[in-house]
């Protein structure tokens, strides 16, 4: 029997889709990480590290879970910028579920209060679910917690850690029990819906956004240009580092070849933990001035090119 026949022939099964939106940096990829148990979406201390719209997909008993990992919502002004956005907003306008992740470190700041508005103004309910409540007291979380429910913005309050994975389980249980009956739409074995191939680029791309500084990480962009899989099991991968100046490129390179060295073994090691196979990456630097121009860019991940 298909997956399909299967789907439609079993009434107790459930799938939706839920939305993940915030603040850059609030921790959503984190969330949406441990949501599933398994690691689909890149992470750093850097804002906008999240680009497209990656989906993380996570099956209870039943119910089929998809986990829209968003790209922060902020002021855009490149492009790139612009796509990021206008993603975000179109995975909240598919799902199921919303929910607003909320910095408890940083508090109710502009840029949440903006998404709050925008969520109001487009007749959007959401979760709130406040994050990173390892790193402040509960007296300033409940203050937070009365100020952010003031809005009226909210159907739920969750109060959890993305990193230690406190409260997570019941944010979990609790989307689980909204989503609506109907057939799952990945089959039961898949984690994500974004290909080896744009996974592998975005290992890299995590080392590179925590290995540089600066504005570096934004002027960057990772391809995956050969994928070569071996009887025993390892792969060779090879990929391009696109930057958009001879002197960025120097940069990446480093004394000696040294850094795109140190962010190669890096992101070797996080591949073959994450693939669960013995991974030979190789890595070229080139510069492509206007990579954040190039339509194809756009396509190959799923982003809006005219925004
Ligand atoms: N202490 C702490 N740090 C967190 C937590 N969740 C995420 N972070 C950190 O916050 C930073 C941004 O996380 P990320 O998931 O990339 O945020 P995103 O931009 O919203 O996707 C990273 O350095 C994470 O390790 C949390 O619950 N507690
Ligand atoms: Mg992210």
């Amino acid at each position: 029997m298909s997956d399909r026949e299967q789907n439609t022939q079993d009434p107790a099964r459930r799938c939706g889709f839920v939305a993940v939106l915030g603040a850059p940096n609030a921790g959503k990829s984190t969330l949406v990480n441990r949501l599933i148990g398994a690691k689909v979406s890149i992470v750093s201390p850097k804002a906008q590290t999240t680009r497209a719209r990656i989906a993380g997909i996570a099956v209870t008993g039943a119910i089929q879970t998809v986990y829209l990992d968003l790209p922060g919502v902020f002021a855009p002004r490149r492009r790139l910028d612009r796509a990021m956005v206008d993603a975000a907003w179109r995975g909240a306008g598919d799902a199921d579920f919303v929910l607003l992740v909320v910095d408890a470190k940083r508090g109710f700041d502009d840029e949440t209060a903006q998404i709050v508005a925008a969520l109001r103004d487009r007749g959007i309910a959401a979760g709130l679910v406040v994050n990173k409540i390892d790193l402040i007291k509960r007296p300033p979380l409940l203050d937070l917690v009365a100020t952010l429910n003031r809005e009226g913005a909210f159907t739920d309050t969750f109060l959890v850690s993305a990193a230690t994975g406190d409260g997570t389980a019941d944010l979990k249980r609790a989307i689980e029990a909204r989503l609506p009956a109907g057939p799952w739409h990945y089959p039961e074995d898949q984690l994500t819906d974004i290909s080896e191939r744009l996974l592998a680029a975005e290992v890299t791309r995590e080392q590179a956004f925590l290995q540089l500084h600066q504005e570096l990480p934004y002027a960057l962009a990772v391809e995956t240009e050969k994928w070569e899989d071996f009887a025993d099991g390892s792969a060779r991968i090879e990929q391009t580092i696109y930057v958009q100046r001879d002197g960025q490129r120097k940069i990446v390179i480093g004394e000696k070849g040294a850094k795109v060295k140190a962010i190669g073994a890096a992101a070797r090691a996080e591949l073959a933990r994450i693939l669960g196979r013995n991974i030979h990456l190789f890595l070229h630097v080139k510069v492509a001035e206007n990579w954040g121009e190039k339509r194809d860019f756009y396509r190959t991940w799923g982003l809006e090119y005219d925004v």
